[in-house]
């Protein structure tokens, strides 16, 4: 905020100077608001009724479990056990299973009680871990939606729940969807990460501070004059939001990797022709993706493939070989593999061991790999990794092929000798790629998350800017409504249901 006219801004909110602030009304309340989690406020859409679903996944396997949530859970689980009675809360039992119209026995199953709100969803859940047969399923489900007031839960309904009675917090939400889709162990990790609450809670702390510099700049207006209120205290918002704005400008320029970590990093595999792309490609992904034979050119169009990289995930493109002067169809290839290159997040760049100093490779060297001392490291975040591939055609413990290149690795895909070597490479450059989910502060994984930020960051710059008091609390008011959103606070109902269609029924 700019300060300088406080003595001015404070006349004329008190009616003294000028009209500016005439609407201002008094804050309503100084003291720190904190961004505990309280729920979204509103009902769950169709609360009140109990919901039940196959929780565990579909098809045939040792054991199914099937739970409800609502406020008949207790009558159903009485409705379909024998006996009759309510197990101890959160205690296994065995208990035979039976329609509770025909009185047919089911299954022998364990089931569990757990009263609300100690529950997943915070209302009264029951458990009934079955035999996973599909007859003994379906025969559950059948029994449990002839019970009066029970119907079958829609996709993400028990989370919903969980979400709306305060259980957890927007952000806790999306982590479990992201723990549920988790391909890869840096994926799972970081979802972890989020659904143990380490986002929301840094969300948390930084809705503090502003809370902290808003009761600052209220406390000026409300008692500037007064001799007895602290000095500096509109110095010390201003620093607060400084420190701030250093903070969340960080994250925002680490969010693409929190994003990254959730989608895949692009992965893309160049070269001169019959460097043993493809084969690359194929060792990596552990199938056989693309062609490959002896003839050069082999590749002609971009093959991609989803792959689990070092534990990371990533999107795996296989190009054309870059070479000049070939036929319409290669060089429309060629046109691909160049703008494939321009999008990549991380380049495998692959060259022949022993075939270094033709045209093909020197060229690729210049224009893609880029020589030490030959210029500028590469203009945006994209990485790269020089591996030199058919190191089996090398005299064996022969010197390096070529002691002048960039940092490089040596490997051959026909005999897989380097290829942990080059995994250990990838896992530490995609850790930069997509941060690192074992160390590290949280990362921003979605582009919701990114846009309050950013949002934040705008309503602190409006708050440097202004030179009234009122506005430049407002201003604070609205950065920490776009904190608070992160985690679920005023979440709009069209916001919740893109994050709750992420889950299955029965989560
Ligand atoms: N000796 C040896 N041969 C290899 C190795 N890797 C690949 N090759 C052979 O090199 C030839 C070209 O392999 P590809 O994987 O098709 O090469 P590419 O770079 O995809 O080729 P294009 O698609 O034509 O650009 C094939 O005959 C492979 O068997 C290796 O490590 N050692
Ligand atoms: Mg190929």
């Amino acid at each position: 905020m700019m300060i300088e006219n406080r003595g001015a801004l404070y006349q004329s909110r008190r009616g003294v100077g000028g009209a500016s602030c005439q609407d201002w009304k008094p804050p309503r309340q100084r003291g720190p608001r904190s961004c505990t989690r309280q729920g979204s406020g509103a009902p769950a859409p169709g609360s009140g009724a109990t919901i039940f679903a196959l929780s565990s996944g579909q098809g045939r396997c040792g054991i199914a479990v099937i739970r409800t949530s609502g406020p008949s859970s207790g009558h159903a689980l009485r409705s379909l056990t024998a006996p009759r009675d309510l197990p101890p809360a959160r205690s296994a039992c065995l208990r035979l299973l039976s329609h509770p119209r025909s009185g047919e026995p089911l299954d022998h199953a364990l089931v569990l009680w757990f009263p609300g709100p100690q529950s997943f969803t915070g209302e009264d859940c029951a458990e009934f871990h079955v035999h996973g047969g599909p007859a003994v399923v379906s025969g559950v489900l059948q029994a449990l939606g002839s019970v009066p007031g029970l119907r079958p839960a829609e996709a993400g309904e028990f989370t919903r729940r969980a979400f709306a009675h305060g259980k957890l917090s927007l952000t806790e939400v999306e982590g479990l969807a992201d723990l549920i889709h988790a391909e890869t162990e840096a994926q799972r990790r970081q979802a972890l990460r989020q659904l143990d609450g380490e986002l929301g809670h840094l969300c948390h702390g930084w809705a503090k501070t502003l809370t902290k510099a808003l009761a600052h700049v209220e406390a000026y207006i409300d008692f500037g004059e007064d001799d007895n209120l602290e000095e500096g205290v509109l110095e010390q918002a201003d620093s607060q939001v400084r420190e701030l704005e250093l903070a969340l400008s960080a994250h925002l320029r680490d969010a693409r990797r929190g994003q990254r970590l959730r989608s895949g990093a692009h992965v893309v595999v160049a070269g001169p022709p019959n460097a043993g792309k493809s084969s690359l490609v194929n060792l990596l992904s552990r199938k056989p993706v693309s062609i490959v034979s002896p003839e050069p050119g082999t590749t002609r169009d971009v093959l991609e493939t989803p792959v689990d990289l070092a534990g990371f995930p990533a999107l795996l493109s296989d190009t054309a070989g870059l070479r000049e002067g070939v036929g319409p169809v290669e060089q429309e290839g060629v046109r691909r593999a160049r703008e494939r290159l321009e999008q990549a997040d991380l380049i495998l760049a692959v060259l022949d061991a022993s075939d270094l100093a033709s045209p093909s490779s020197c060229n690729f060297l210049d224009t893609v790999v880029v020589r030490p001392g030959a210029g500028s490291p590469r203009e945006n975040s994209q990485r790269l990794l020089l591996v030199l591939n058919k190191s089996d055609l090398l005299p064996r413990g022969g010197p390096d092929p070529r002691p002048d290149l960039p940092p490089h690795l040596l490997l051959s895909c026909l005999t897989g000798e380097g290829l942990n070597g080059l995994l250990e490479a990838l896992r530490k450059e995609l850790a930069e790629v997509c941060g690192d989910p074992s160390t590290g502060p949280p990362l921003l994984t979605r582009v919701r998350h990114q846009h309050h930020l950013q949002g934040c960051l705008d309503a602190l710059g409006h708050y440097k800017q202004t030179k009234d008091l009122a506005l430049a609390a407002e201003a604070l008011r609205l950065a920490r409504g776009h904190l608070g959103r992160i985690t679920g606070g005023g979440g709009t109902e069209e916001v919740l249901d893109i994050i709750f269609r992420d889950f299955c029924v029965g989560k």
